[in-house]
């Protein structure tokens, strides 16, 4: 019997992009259910951080975007995101754009706090992490291979969009060739399906 794969995402999650992505690439079926994270009690019986996305494959909870991409990745029959001479590089690659989704996220809900309980000096923290991190990419990330498609690559996409739908696209013209790579990689058919929306 064929696994039940169900994927609970968000509308605008780049965590959940990225397995969105992966799945799209890796051409897994799933069923994708969009939740209010913040209302989705029933998850905390599978995963009790409850967060977003979480994949249920029958009984069994995956979660972690990381986890969910190198599940998806393993049943596949296409090529991997995750060949093994650059594993560990597109690891780290894939932490550092994990950590630039979670700056921007970070700062956008410190953000939207009621002005006397936000932070600005948290804010200003974020953002200096943000604009550091992409001049960061701008300078070292340069072993990709175009014509390859790896893990690194959908994250970083991820994170870069989502840089500029939470935060500003101030970065594109500060960091040319990141801007170049990307302005061509967003036009795959799985990066213009998956992009973030309103609620
Ligand atoms: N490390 C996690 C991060 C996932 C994450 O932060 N998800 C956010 C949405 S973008 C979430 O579910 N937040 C709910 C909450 O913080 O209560 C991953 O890679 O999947």
């Amino acid at each position: 019997m064929q696994d039940q794969i169900i994927l609970y995402n968000g509308p605008n999650s780049p965590f959940g992009r990225k397995t969105k992505v992966t799945s799209l690439v890796q051409e897994i079926k799933l069923e994708e259910k969009i939740i209010n994270v913040y209302e989705a009690y029933f998850l905390d019986k599978h995963n009790p951080i409850r967060k977003i996305p979480t994949l249920m494959v029958n009984e069994l909870a995956i979660m972690d975007s990381d986890n969910i991409c190198l599940y998806l990745d393993s049943i596949s029959k296409k090529n991997t995101l995750f060949p093994k001479k650059k594993y560990w590089e597109i690891m780290s690659m894939t932490s550092i754009a994990n950590g630039l989704m979670e700056s921007v996220l970070e700062r956008r809900m410190e953000s939207i706090r009621p002005d006397n309980e936000k932070s600005n000096s948290f804010i200003n923290k974020q953002e200096i992490r943000i604009t550091r991190t992409i001049k960061w990419l701008e300078n070292n990330w340069n072993n990709y291979d175009e014509n390859y498609l790896t893990m690194d690559q959908i994250a970083i996409g991820c994170a870069l969009d989502y840089t500029m739908y939470r935060f500003d696209d101030r970065w594109r013209s500060e960091n040319s060739k990141l801007n170049k790579w990307f302005t061509i990689f967003v036009e795959n058919d799985f990066m213009k399906s998956t992009l973030p929306r309103e609620k």
